[in-house]
């Protein structure tokens, strides 16, 4: 049986408050507080942005971007409240093992960040929507019984509208839109909760007198590319209308890293020690993904909170160990040699210019696929 477009079932996945959930597992005794993750940016003490906060501090006031100052001010008569720097290593880690459990989902997957992917379930739904609400509960359940964490779900028949549904409610949150209830979702919102429509848009069609998704959806489309041109007029219109052909399509992983904390700021340190595992993470990683890679680097993040970066080209593309070993510890030697008094807080390694690798270099064959 053939499935037109738009008989296809999406799942938008969002993990919910990511980073501050992640800290919330870790650290269960902080759950039922404010919890703000900050980006320092080293200035002052407080200086710098506020990355996420968890539903309890959100509930206060504190959101993404505000400065970690009026982060402070907000909630200083909360003194429970708890102030993470962010640990994207970790959050890195969560994010691969939960990618995971979604990938055995569905063969078709799209990951869109750290904490977002969208799944077409189509092949197993045939267009039945209570068998896609069936995959999202268990999706959740698998996420909640592995590692503790909320997600939220949405389900439509595309990108656009499965997007939507799952901004709808979180956390937690398991929306679903049926074709026939596309439109009657989108028309009451107003324009700017549509998926596309940045502050800026927002302003000129409120110019045009279009206040509501609907509004967009039965405005001229003359109108609308006089004002935005021939593809964002058009384009908007077709949102607004909850039409949306994108497919859901893997995309290719562009790099991999991995980043230890050294026990002391180093000039040199013990790289069996210390870089071995995260050469062999890498090397799992890449192996379970199929995936060599062309280039290796390394991070250096020094005493004074530099990141420094250097990358080799490698001749023959791998995921061996020892070869990122033994590329990692000449560039770190070349940098100690280089920068002479500096010191070295954090140490990383990254590949990248990854390529999908050929089954056979990944396993030796067995007799059987050898001869059939
Ligand atoms: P949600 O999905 O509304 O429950 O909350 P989050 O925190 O998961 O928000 P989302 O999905 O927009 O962003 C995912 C992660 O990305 C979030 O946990 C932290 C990071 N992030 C979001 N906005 C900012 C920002 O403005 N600055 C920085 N540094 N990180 C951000
Ligand atoms: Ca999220």
């Amino acid at each position: 049986m053939s499935l037109s477009r738009d008989a296809r079932t999406i799942l938008a996945v969002d993990l919910d408050y990511f980073y501050a959930q992640c800290e919330e597992v870790r650290k269960p005794e902080i759950k039922d507080k404010p919890v703000v993750i900050c980006v320092f940016s080293g200035r002052t003490e407080d200086s710098g942005a506020v990355s996420t906060s968890n539903y309890v501090a959100r509930r206060l006031g504190v959101k993404s971007g505000i400065p970690i100052i009026l982060a402070k001010r907000i909630l200083s008569k909360n003194i429970d409240a708890v102030f993470l720097p962010m640990d994207r290593d970790y959050y890195d880690a969560v994010s691969e093992r939960i990618m995971e459990i979604l990938r055995s989902h569905s063969q078709k997957m799209e990951q869109m960040s750290v904490d977002e992917a969208y799944l077409d379930v189509t092949e197993y739904t045939r267009g039945d929507y209570s068998s896609a609400e069936k995959i999202a509960s268990t999706i959740k359940r698998r996420i909640l019984e592995a590692e503790h964490f909320t997600c939220s779900v949405g389900i439509g028949p595309n990108k656009l509208v499965a997007k939507m549904a799952v901004d709808a409610k979180k956390p937690d949150g398991l929306t679903m839109i049926l074709p026939d209830q596309v439109r009657s979702f989108l028309d009451p919102l107003p324009v700017g909760k549509l998926f596309g429509v940045g502050p800026k848009t927002e302003e000129k069609l409120g110019a045009m007198g279009i206040k509501i998704v609907k509004d967009l959806a039965n405005c001229d489309e003359a109108r609308l590319s006089s004002i935005f041109g021939k593809n964002l007029g058009p384009q908007l219109k077709l949102s607004a209308q909850g039409i949306d052909d994108d497919i859901v399509q893997e995309r290719e992983q562009e790099q991999l890293s991995r980043i230890v904390t050294l026990k002391q700021d180093a000039r040199a340190f013990n790289f069996e020690y210390e870089l071995a595992p995260l050469c062999r993470d890498i090397s799992e990683r890449l192996a379970a993904k199929k995936l060599l890679c062309k280039s290796v680097g390394i991070i250096a993040i020094t005493t004074d909170l530099k990141t420094k970066n250097r990358a080799r080209t490698l001749d023959a593309p791998t995921s061996s160990e020892a070869k990122f070993m033994e590329v990692g510890s000449e560039l770190f030697n070349s940098f100690f040699d280089e920068n002479e008094g500096i010191g070295v807080r954090r140490a990383g390694i990254r590949v990248s210019n990854l390529i999908k690798a050929a089954d056979s270099q990944m396993k030796n064959p067995t007799l059987a696929e050898f001869f059939g």
